[in-house]
């Protein structure tokens, strides 16, 4: 039987799109065609990874993380026709202040990208100094105005709501220290202007029975709005005497005040097992940026970096996600 919990937006009939293979156990299953972006894809740039992608006129776009030969990482845009394939620019973005004038940076890397009403929104890790939340926008994806940072650093895995909660635009977020961070809990803040930030609350801490999330945590793509919810995907580390191993999850937030968690995933969505996952320049990360929906279909396709080195796409469907989450919850 149909569930009457649905997506809340469009439908996108060109969605990428795998059925699950007949007989696969999990709710989340992967694309066939991954890795979609391997090693040395531009000129510039080793690796493609972390990124962010959306729906645009009859195609998608996407900012995308490039960790360029020196090893620091900027954001280039991308276009593709089918979500799978992708042109990246060759250049770097190029950002302005409010005034109009150029503003360059030192690094910028795992970017979230999400259209709020008319305008598209990216946000990213910054350096203000050390790690912080960068936010940008852009009506036309050709000039790129930078905003104030959100919040003061240290803080990483800022992510936007895609419209306003109670009046209020909503920011997730992820304070950590400038390095690799050993801790992390997702926290709230909301704003009226998306200048100043405040009410902040804590949506959910690591740990629990899951000790795949149990070092850190911190949130993914843009949230999705459902009829029961915001689905959001969140990455959780676990630490090995090997080092750190990034999973996914997912958990259901309260429409009206999303601090409140529904639903959690007690157990991993995915987690890295595929060559391309766990071998890679940082090997074992599963780390979800963007998700493109078909609210017609309920069907999701998760943005995931691979090791640090590799773009990769996994699929699920909202009716089997959402009762795979209540049957397997913990929420702490
Ligand atoms: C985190 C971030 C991510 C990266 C992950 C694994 O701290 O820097 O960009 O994917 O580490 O290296």
């Amino acid at each position: 039987m149909k569930s009457e919990i649905k997506i809340v937006g469009n439908a996108l009939p060109h969605i990428p799109w795998e059925n699950k293979p007949t007989g696969y156990p999990y709710v989340m299953w992967r694309c066939s065609k991954n890795p979609i972006i391997g090693w040395n894809p531009i000129p510039c740039a080793a690796r493609i990874f972390n990124s962010a992608v959306l729906p645009y006129e009859d195609a998608f776009i996407g900012v995308f993380r490039a960790d360029y030969r020196n090893g620091r990482p900027q954001l280039h845009l991308g276009r593709s026709r089918d979500g799978i394939k992708w042109q990246i620019e060759h250049e770097k973005m190029a950002w302005q202040n409010e005034s109009g004038q150029p503003v360059g940076n030192s690094y910028a890397y795992d970017p979230r990208l999400v259209r709020i009403e008319e305008d598209f929104y990216i946000t990213w890790c910054d350096d203000f100094p050390g790690a912080s939340i960068g936010m940008g926008r852009t009506c036309d994806f050709k000039q790129f105005i930078k905003m104030e940072n959100p919040l003061m650093p240290f803080n990483r895995n800022g992510v936007l709501f895609p419209r306003k909660i109670n009046g209020l635009y909503v920011l997730l977020s992820r304070p950590s220290d400038s390095a690799h961070t050993p801790f992390g809990d997702i926290v709230l803040s909301y704003s009226p202007d998306l200048t100043y930030w405040g009410k902040h609350r804590l949506v959910m801490t690591r740990g629990g029975q899951g000790w795949w999330q149990g070092l850190k945590i911190g949130a993914g793509p843009t949230p999705i709005e459902t009829t029961a919810g915001w689905l959001l995907f969140y990455h959780g580390v676990s630490f090995t005497c090997n080092g750190y191993v990034y999973s996914f999850g997912a958990a259901l937030l309260d429409l009206d005040a999303p601090h409140k968690v529904l639903y959690r995933t007690r157990d991993y969505l995915l987690t890295p097992e595929k060559e391309y996952e766990v071998s890679g320049f940082v090997p074992n990360v599963c780390f979800p940026c963007a998700a493109l929906c078909d609210a017609a279909g309920g069907r999701i396709a998760v943005y995931y970096g691979a090791a640090d080195t590799y773009t990769a796409v996994a699929f699920c469907q909202l009716d089997e996600l959402l009762a795979y989450m209540k049957a397997n919850s913990e929420v702490f």
